[in-house]
């Protein structure tokens, strides 16, 4: 009996003992990669897969490893940030971001890093696919004029930065030396109709937004972390109008999104879209369906795939707005197809909604001739910098805003009815009901950092064109204006409402 008992006892502490090793293997298996598996034979070579943003290199279809050559040249030069706005930009390649580059798990990448002579600054890159010491930023770390060539294996599949890890890997990284690396599953991703790449990055510039010219990196905004630009793909309107994304209803799409930050965590969301799945962190599985926002860490990436099935303009923004309407981080997604009312009926109705009010409203009562074009400043070139900087947010591309929320300039009646209020909306900003058009918007558009040269210039462009036919308005009218506001003579802007 007693002797029974005991064998009971230590058969039991083995079956434990067994237990307890068996689950610490499946642990470990857990965590290692496919790294410690066998590594599978390279087979051939070839050029890495390559592609200038937003485009993405097509799927790869091979089914073996192989060993991918893969050039990286870094050149400093001036760059356009913004319509007349340059930055001495640093790129690996010809812009910010670089290129977009797909290569399959198990690949060998065999990179060969260049620092152009015409260089001032030592570069090197930081793979964060390559798993090893600083992901290759010593092992390529190199001053101008020389090159240097180091490999790595591509193990883990899923979507990686790249970027410049020379110090201060900051300014490296704000001067715009990043890019997006797929490692492509063995077995590959689903397939979709199309892909783009996206990434979101800032510029502290010396100017504020907007202000023309060559502008200087300034350490000041960058130690606290106060961006004036923050731009998808490298440039304000990167993504915009004719460079907007463009796909069919029902069509699949998967965008790539990447964030070298160098601070702001990214909240990228498309407006009127949902994400179907998420790749979250960029890591190798879905792990979320139905995601409204989704947030890309600085240093991180992240994949998002949808399909949309109601045609029209959605646009994509880092959901922080005000960096979206401020600071540059706003594109378009042009989808294409036939209306699915079904879906969504877009406005079936409107009427005016008077409950009583005590607000008066006062008739614009008097037509203004229009004043002879007094040509001294504001040009109109100067003034088509300015719509497209900073206007253009708001009141869109073509000038024909967006319905309910701001209202057009392209043919306003309200614009051109009456230059000095069109000056005093740039002058004070404007706030409260008008009527544009005979469609009624209550919003609030700012008093907008602007100077007397850009109100005269954006004023005179955008009443010569969108279909405008007006007199310009020079820096007297402004200085005019300015000089009534003062003296307390003029109506506020607001409520001459234009009706
Ligand atoms: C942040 C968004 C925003 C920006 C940027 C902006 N506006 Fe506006 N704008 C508005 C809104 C909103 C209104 C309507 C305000 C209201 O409802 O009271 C408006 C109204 C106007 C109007 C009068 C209504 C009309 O359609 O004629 C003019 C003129 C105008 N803006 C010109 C400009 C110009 C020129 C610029 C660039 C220098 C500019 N705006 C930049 C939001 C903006
Ligand atoms: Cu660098």
């Amino acid at each position: 009996m007693k002797y029974r008992l005991t064998f009971l006892a230590v058969a039991c502490l083995f079956t434990i003992a067994g237990y307890v090793a068996y689950r610490t293997a499946v642990a470990a298996a857990d965590v290692r990669s496919s790294a410690s598996a066998s590594l599978e034979t390279i087979v051939g070579e070839e050029p890495a897969a390559t592609t200038v943003a937003p485009n993405v290199p097509p799927p790869l279809t091979r089914h073996h490893a192989t060993k991918v050559i893969l050039d990286l040249e870094v050149k400093e030069h001036v760059k356009t940030l913004a319509d007349g706005v340059t930055y001495t930009y640093w790129t690996f390649g010809d812009d910010a971001p670089g290129k977009f580059i797909r290569v399959r798990e198990g690949d060998l990448v065999e990179t060969h890093f260049s620092n152009h002579p015409d260089n001032m600054f030592s570069h090197n890159v930081d793979f964060h696919a390559a798993a090893g010491p600083e992901g290759g930023g010593d092992a390529s770390f190199v001053a101008p004029g020389h090159t240097t060539t180091f490999s790595w294996r591509a193990m883990n599949p899923g979507l990686y930065l790249y970027h410049c890890v020379a110090a201060p890997a900051g300014l490296h990284i704000a001067n715009g030396m990043y890019g997006l690396l797929l490692v492509e599953p063995k077995e590959g991703l689903p397939k979709v109709d199309k892909e783009f790449f996206v990434v979101q990055g800032e510029f502290y510039t010396h100017g504020a937004y907007g202000e023309r010219g060559q502008q200087a990196f300034s350490m000041e905004k960058a130690l606290k972390e106060q961006p004036e630009y923050v731009v998808f793909n490298g440039h304000v309107g990167a993504l915009m109008g004719e460079n907007a994304l463009r796909i069919k209803t029902g069509q699949s799409l998967r965008i790539y999104l990447g964030n070298p930050g160098p601070s702001l965590v990214s909240s990228f969301h498309i407006v009127g879209a949902i994400f179907n799945n998420v790749y979250g962190e960029g890591g190798s599985t879905i792990n979320q369906h139905n995601v409204q926002t989704t947030v890309v860490p600085v240093g991180g990436a992240a994949m998002v795939e949808m399909v949309t099935d109601v045609p029209g303009s959605y646009t994509l923004v880092d959901h922080a707005m005000f960096r979206a309407f401020n600071k540059g981080a706003m594109g378009q997604l042009q989808v294409e197809g036939t209306p699915r009312t079904e879906l969504f009926s877009g406005r079936q109705s409107e009427q005016t909604y008077n409950p009583g009010t005590h607000l008066q409203r006062v008739a614009a009562t008097t037509e203004v001739a229009p004043a002879p074009f007094a040509s001294a400043g504001g040009t109109s070139e100067h003034g088509k910098q300015v719509y497209s900087t900073i206007c253009v947010a708001c009141h869109q591309p073509d000038g024909n805003g967006v319905a309910n929320t701001f209202p057009p300039l392209a043919k306003s009646d309200f614009l051109m009815r009456d230059k000095d209020r069109a000056v005093r909306v740039l002058l004070q900003g404007l706030s409260g009901q008008v009527t544009v058009n005979g469609h009624t918007f209550n919003n609030v558009m700012p008093k907008l950092p602007l100077t007397d040269e850009d109100i005269a210039g954006a004023l005179s462009y955008v009443r010569a064109n969108f279909g405008n036919a007006g007199s310009g308005v020079s820096l007297a009218d402004v200085a005019r204006v300015r000089a009534q506001l003062n003296r307390g003579q003029s109506q506020p802007a607001m409520p001459a409402g234009g009706t």
